[in-house]
């Protein structure tokens, strides 16, 4: 056995960690022969909610769980860390516009991004949930110069999972026949779900996914929508926002991440734009197709072609998260 991975939660008390950590501290993200340190950060009034947490994944008698700590401090929580998985966020109240939104977001990432910065270790894998999600990721990533940038990403998996399942749905296979679905850009209402690289497996033979659906305008409209709607969607029926499908999600980018991609295929991650191939400005944090080496490296897939149809999608999620940066950012010298 290895030596224990630290892995720090953050909204460890929320619906998302509730549905997140079993899974973590059993070995699905991180192998079965990999013990876990847990490190629970949530804020102080949501301790004694930790600590019914704590008790439970102590009940869980898992075999890698070494060690659960709760804590409110980021000095604590962030000490020493190997992943860092960001899930607590400010959540948008009643009345409450998008720059305080994300002026309130900016104050927890940039705290976060600073504790990172001293207290992590300098290799350490960051995934951003918490919504604002890419502009949030950015903040971190600014107050954490020490860490390489791209170990600042965003989770856009739950996009990407969702594209898959509406494609394998219309075509009546099972999920894991469909591969190399595109969320490209932000993960918010503006995203681009682009399934024309994608492929689907059909009695053994692989085939691009327009040609399989054969209905360019359920592609161009129904489709698009739903996956860019399925958030509210899942609001609107459980009055409270994805939890388990979210979590699933954040272990299949953090396994992978981790693990490597699988041969020639990609996946969704939203992460630094600088240098990118598609034309995207610089100083974002952008959902792109990536592939992933097994010591942890990755590259935004070059050589896609890109249409008129994309191209204007792919700049309007740019532009919101061009927006977003620039409130951020205004509010961080406030
Ligand atoms: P909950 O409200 O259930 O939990 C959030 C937790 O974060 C709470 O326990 C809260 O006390 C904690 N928290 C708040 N400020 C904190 C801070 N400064 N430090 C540590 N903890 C803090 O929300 P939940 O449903 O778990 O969702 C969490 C976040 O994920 C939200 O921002 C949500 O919008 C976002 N999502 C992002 C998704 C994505 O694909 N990127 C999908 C799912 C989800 O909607």
């Amino acid at each position: 056995m290895s030596e224990a991975l630290r892995v720090v939660v953050t909204g460890a008390a929320g619906q998302i960690g509730y549905s997140l950590l079993y899974s973590v501290a059993k070995g699905d993200v991180f192998g079965a022969n990999q013990p876990i340190e847990l490190l629970l950060l949530d804020i102080q009034p949501m301790l004694s909610v930790l600590e019914g947490v704590v008790m439970e994944l102590q009940d869980c008698a898992l075999p890698l769980l070494r060690e659960v700590v709760a804590t409110a401090d980021p000095m604590v929580g962030f000490k020493d860390v190997d992943v860092a998985i960001l899930v607590g966020a400010m959540p948008r109240k009643e009345g409450m516009e998008r720059k305080d939104l994300l002026a309130a977001n900016v104050r927890i990432f940039m705290t976060q991004g600073q504790a990172i910065d001293k207290v992590a270790k300098k290799t350490v894998k960051v995934v951003v949930v918490g919504n604002p999600a890419n502009t949030n990721a950015l903040v971190t990533r600014k107050y954490a110069p020490s860490i390489p940038p791209q170990n600042f990403t965003c989770l856009t998996r739950l996009d990407q999972n969702r594209a898959q399942a509406q494609i394998s749905s219309r075509l009546g296979v099972s999920h894991d026949k469909v591969r190399n679905c595109i969320i490209w850009g932000n993960h918010s209402s503006t995203q681009f779900p682009d399934v024309r690289h994608a492929i689907v497996n059909i009695d053994g033979k692989d085939i691009p996914v327009p040609e399989a659906v054969k209905d360019d305008s359920w592609l161009k409209n129904e489709f698009i929508k739903t996956v860019q709607q399925r958030g509210g969607a899942v609001i609107k029926a459980r009055k409270l926002s994805s939890a388990m499908s979210a979590a699933k999600a954040i272990c299949d980018h953090m396994r992978d991440w981790w693990f490597g991609t699988k041969g020639n295929d990609w996946v969704s991650m939203g992460v630094p734009s600088d240098g990118n191939p598609y034309g995207i400005p610089d100083g974002l944090v952008y959902s792109f197709p990536v592939r992933v080496k097994p010591d942890h490296s990755y590259e935004i897939v070059s050589g896609l072609p890109i249409d008129d149809f994309s191209r204007e999608k792919m700049d309007a999620t740019a532009k919101e998260l061009q927006e977003e940066r620039d409130m951020a950012f205004a509010a961080c010298e406030a």
